[in-house]
């Protein structure tokens, strides 16, 4: 956007519009389907054979209509997982589809999930585990070459990836081409990242790259699908990436004073294993649980990528697609009025028209409000025009100009005087808060420290479902 030209200076690290991009995407899936869907198994140990591998329906395109009718933008793809088994005929090794009964061993996974990607206009992202349990060379030199050549045929040949997902697993036990013993790996080192980012840059200028520690985005230090109450963008990605932490608690969070944007992403899986295992159909997580998720990730500054484990008929199970469709719909249901929307905004600073604090309430997250150089105390508050019922508000910082806000409270207006409902940390790209049940008229939103002057794209004011609070 265009800035004005009194608009706050950055406030460094500040997001690209990859990454910016990205970010707006907020909730996308992740389906773990490979061998391991096949031997019931959750890491493989490399010494499967390729006849193992033989879904009954495969059918990409059904995967990718449940999530998009669910509202999801993208899915991400283990194109390979650990036990080294490829769901693309690469021309590397044997150990891939092509040795397999399905589709006669021309069939490619991913060539599929790409072409249904194409069709219903879904981003694809994939997987590519470093860590190779089936590889002779895994632990020498030339197994780099060999993995830089299969991310060249993925990241090549099968359209824009929005994602490249790399595992923080690596090094241990394995069959390695029959060797069956324990190779460990200095993971910082090994991969020499610093060449194969630089690769993946030419071969697909657009992807986020993923790892536990960034460059462009990072875990958020759990799998259970939940960001910390305080979770920066910022990190000392220098001092941990190529470089990984040793401490999820060293980057969990990110860093008030990190120096790079690497924002959380959170991954989790809709059953307890991230592999289809049949014994876990009744186990698909509530819609309860799914809402924890929900608020406990995208609420609190971080993507979400819900895992999906693909069943041995190669479908989402029945009971997957259910719960995420109902996921979808309470959602919609519940965001659906922005109570705060168009009503009357005050601020107790002001960086001039272009910045009032009816840029907060306009239902544009692209205006802001933003208060004057040096000012890092405020109050925006918002007169829903009578006495109304809610119990949910969303923030959003403009974070294009950085992440900001370290400490803020929600309150409301009443006889006695304001009253507080809510405090919080950081708010970042978006915060969603559930509150008490609530009435008021007026509610604010107390900005009680910042790095620099805050900034405000969004506040909005819902009365969710009781059961989604
Ligand atoms: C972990 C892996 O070891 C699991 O098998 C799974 O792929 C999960 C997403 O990441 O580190």
């Amino acid at each position: 956007m265009q800035q004005p030209t009194n608009a706050p200076s950055p406030l460094q690290p500040v997001p690209t519009p990859l990454q910016l991009a990205w970010q707006e995407m907020e909730f996308y899936a992740f389906v773990h389907f490979n061998m391991n869907t096949f031997t019931d198994r959750e890491w493989g140990l490399g010494d499967e054979q390729p006849g193992q591998f033989n879904p009954t329906q495969l059918d990409c395109r059904q995967w990718v209509r449940v999530f998009k009718e669910a509202g999801l933008g993208g899915v991400i793809l283990t194109a390979k997982h650990h036990d080294g088994f490829c769901l693309w005929p690469s021309a590397y090794t044997e150990h891939s589809v092509k040795n397999s009964p399905w589709r006669q061993g021309r069939g490619d996974v991913v060539g599929e999930l790409a072409a249904a990607c194409a069709e219903y206009e879904m981003k694809m992202g994939l997987y590519l585990s470093p860590w190779d349990r089936h590889h002779a060379a895994y632990g020498q030199p030339e197994y780099i070459d060999f993995f830089r050549n299969q991310l060249r045929e993925l990241l090549t040949g099968y359209g824009d990836i929005f994602e490249v997902w790399f595992d923080g697993a690596n090094g241990g036990t394995g069959y390695y081409g029959g060797a069956n013993e324990e190779r460990l790996v200095d993971k910082r080192s090994y991969y020499n990242w610093e060449n194969t980012i630089a690769l993946i840059r030419q071969w697909q200028p657009q992807a986020i790259i993923w790892s536990d520690a960034g460059p462009d985005a990072r875990w958020v230090g759990n799998e259970r699908g939940f960001a910390y109450d305080t979770t920066w963008s910022n990190l000392y990605r220098d001092k941990v990436y190529g470089g990984m932490p040793e401490y999820a608690s060293d980057w969990a969070m990110g860093q008030e004073e990190g120096t790079y944007w690497v924002p959380a992403e959170a991954d989790v899986s809709i059953r307890p294993g991230w592999y289809y295992h049949e014994g876990e159909d009744e186990q698909v997580k509530s819609l309860s649980q799914l809402l924890d998720i929900y608020y406990g990730s995208i609420g609190r500054n971080c993507n979400l990528l819900l895992n999906f484990p693909v069943d041995g008929r190669g479908l989402v199970h029945e009971n997957d697609a259910a719960q995420l469709q109902l996921l979808s719909k309470r959602l919609q249901e519940d965001f659906a009025v922005d109570l705060a929307r168009g009503k009357k905004a005050r601020a107790t600073n002001e960086r001039g028209a272009d910045f009032s604090a009816a840029q907060a309430v306009d239902g544009d997250a692209a205006t802001y409000w933003a208060a004057e150089d040096g000012v890092i105390e405020a109050g925006l508050s918002v007169d829903l025009g009578a006495e109304t019922r809610f119990n949910c508000i969303l923030l959003q910082e403009y974070i294009a100009l950085g992440q900001r806000v370290k400490a803020f409270a929600v309150e409301v207006e009443t006889p006695q005087g304001w009253q507080q409902i809510a405090t919080g940390t950081t708010i970042g790209y978006k915060r969603i808060l559930r509150l008490p049940d609530t009435r008021a008229q007026v509610v604010r939103v107390q900005i009680l420290a910042a790095r620099a002057c805050p900034t405000m794209a969004a506040i909005s004011v819902y009365k969710v479902a009781e059961s989604s609070c």
